[in-house]
């Protein structure tokens, strides 16, 4: 079995949105035209409370790209984005979410942040992400999504240290790219973990 796994497409991480990924937008129409190539499709929400604290509004005095510490972690703080049940968390408005057999939540405890969809950055809580997989019998995972240097990222890492078999289809993601060099210096970390680079187009062969 092999899944697609579409990490946060939601309006906050498109242009316009709180928390916008550059160009962030263009990889819609790539992952409704694969989806139906996959045995399953799953989605990742990222779902903050109000006072979440990866915002930088909920630290006075800091601003956003602010790096502090956040219980034990580091922590870059971000604008209000993804706020559970608000339209900037809900996915965009023109992603097929037909074929998601389930949808998998992750930031909403306000002490801790999540960006992979297994686990949060403590490692502490499991989504049950890796759970459904398994008991799904999925050996192969596809991951495209927002954003590269972030969620998807993580999300592959641990996809691959789980031992799942981990494809990261590169033209269906975007970066934030805080540093320009971001995105590049993620897929070679994940490359570097195991993880297979493939192109969308490439993809009907496997
Ligand atoms: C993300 C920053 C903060 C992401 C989520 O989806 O990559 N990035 N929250
Ligand atoms: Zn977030």
């Amino acid at each position: 079995m092999n899944a697609l796994i579409i990490v946060d497409i939601q309006n906050d991480f498109l242009p316009g949105g709180a928390l916008a990924v550059p160009n962030g937008d263009e990889i819609i129409p790539i992952a409704n035209r694969i989806a139906s190539m996959f045995d399953l499709v799953v989605a990742t929400q990222d779902w903050h409370p109000p006072d979440h604290g990866s915002f930088a509004a909920n630290h006075p005095g800091k601003d956003i790209g602010d790096v502090i510490d956040l219980n034990g972690l580091d922590q870059v703080l971000w604008p209000v984005h993804c706020v559970q049940s608000t339209p900037g968390a809900a996915f965009a408005s023109e992603l097929d979410t037909g074929r998601f057999a389930r949808v998998f939540q992750k930031g909403s405890d306000p002490a801790v942040d999540s960006y992979s969809g297994f686990f949060d950055n403590g490692r502490r809580q499991a989504t049950g992400l890796a759970d459904y997989l398994k008991e799904q019998a999925v050996c192969d995972v596809y991951i495209l999504g927002l954003a590269t240097d972030y969620c998807v990222k993580f999300t592959a890492l641990d996809a691959a240290d789980l031992g799942f078999n981990t494809f990261l289809i590169k033209d269906a993601c975007r970066a934030v790219n805080l540093h320009p060099s971001d995105a590049a210096t993620a897929i070679r970390e994940m490359q570097s973990a195991g993880v297979t680079v493939v192109s969308s187009a490439k993809l009907s062969a496997t």
